[in-house]
This record gives C-alpha cells, structure tokens and sequence, in this order.
C-alpha cells in the first residue's frame, strides 16, 4: 500500500494541480490531505479535487478559522457551499493507517494532540517527546511548519510532510510525502510565476503576497523559516543555530 501525505496546501490550485498530475503517472492507494487545504486563493477547487481522488482529509487549524470566519478567513468560506462546509466541519484530528514496510502510521496537521503544535526539524526531542506522550504509532506525519524532515524520536519516526502550497524549504515546488514501504519526501515542480498569476487574479485577501514571495518567488532560507517557527514557539530558535 503506497499513501501520498499532502498537507498545507493553502488553497494553491495550481501545485495541487501538479501534486496530482505526478500521482497519475504514479498511482498510490490513498491521497491523504493532513489540514489547512481550504484557506487560500482556490479552496473550493482544492477540495473538489482532492474528493474527486476519494481522499480522506485531517483537519487544520485553518479550517477552523475559516469555518469561524476569522478575519481574512472569511472570503475562502464564502467560497464553499452548505455542503463543502459541513464536510470540512467532520474532519477529524488525525486518521490511522496500516502502511505495509512502516506499521501503523498516524496522520495529523499539527500532533495528534493539537493541530496548533509546532513541530520543526530542529524541535528538542524532549519537547517532541513530549508532545508525542500516549501515541501508539510507529510513524506519526505531521504538517503545519511547512518543511520536510525525518526524524526518530521516542520510539517512534516523525515526519515532516512538508507544504504542497506554501513551502518553506529555500526553493520552490510542491512539497508532500509518499509513505510505503519506506518514506519517501517528495518535490514536484510546477512553473511559479504562472501559477502566482493565476492566484493573484482570484483577489484572495490577506498576506498573499507576502506568501507568494517568501515562500515561491523569493523563498527564504529553510533553516531561517526553522528558526522562525522555533520562536514563535518560544523555542528560541531551538537546535536551528546549530543546523
Ligand atoms: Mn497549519
């Protein structure tokens, strides 16, 4: 059994578009989007395509903003429809899964606690440890920080899936994971300045821009958007200084 993990896809069409179009040359069993699929320029496509795949989805943190109305999160719920709405509502935390060369494998957004939990590269393994208290899993796949890591910890491998839509790895692509029978941390190309056309032209509001340009057109440093998120978890930019 082959699982292709998509997480963050921020509502960026056109990188789903090429995620998708790489797994019809090479076909997996599951599509598994692990949270923060509908805020972004194109949610209701984003959605629509990955049900189209019979994907099973995880819940983010976004998804509650835009399901709440938060602010600029307001524009992509508009963007779905009565059923979209109550679809994403039912999304569960996290969804298990029995990966064939990898054992039971735990997909979530943030941790199987919290889909706000930062989880980097450079996170202490005490801290991961912690956060991975009363997990029973051999592999638990993560989301949310947007870069790609594997790691062992705790008894356990935790993966990094990386962002399909706004990837914070110092290139750009589209970033997932392909799980079975080992791990596998994959980037698609796509053509960026088309695609950052394209997702202008929907007027979506809010930080576009600023994502667009750190993370596509001019993207920063992975070790700096690391020790960026290590801060904003009052980290202190963890082991990142030692990267
Ligand atoms: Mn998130």
């Amino acid at each position: 059994m082959r699982v292709a993990v998509l997480c963050d896809v921020h509502g960026n069409l056109p990188a789903l578009e090429a995620v998708l179009a790489e797994l019809d040359r090479e076909p997996v069993d599951e599509v598994v989007s692990g949270g923060d699929l509908v805020w972004g320029p194109f949610p209701s496509e984003c959605l629509e395509l990955l049900r189209a795949r019979g994907s099973r989805f995880v819940t983010g943190n976004c998804e509650r903003l835009v399901l709440d109305a938060d602010g600029d999160h307001t524009w992509a719920l508009e963007r779905l429809d009565a059923g979209q709405r109550a679809a994403v509502a039912a999304w569960p935390g996290m969804i298990e899964l029995d990966v064939d060369g990898l054992g039971r494998v735990v997909v979530c957004h943030g941790s199987p606690r919290s889909n706000e939990e930062i989880l980097t590269a450079a996170t202490p393994e005490d801290v991961v440890a912690e956060a991975l208290t009363g997990v029973k899993a051999d592999v638990v796949v993560c989301g949310h920080t947007h870069h790609q890591f594997d790691r062992r910890v705790a008894g356990m491998r935790l993966i990094g899936a990386g962002s399909v839509g706004v990837p914070y790895e110092g290139e750009a692509g589209a970033f997932w994971a392909l799980l079975g029978p080992d791990v596998e941390l994959r980037r698609t190309r796509y053509e960026v300045e088309a695609a950052a056309a394209r997702l202008r032209a929907t007027c979506c509001p809010g930080r576009l821009e600023e994502l667009l340009r750190s993370s596509l057109l001019e993207p920063v440093p992975r070790e700096e958007a690391i020790a960026h998120f290590e801060r904003q978890a009052g980290r202190d930019g963890g082991r990142a200084a030692e990267a």
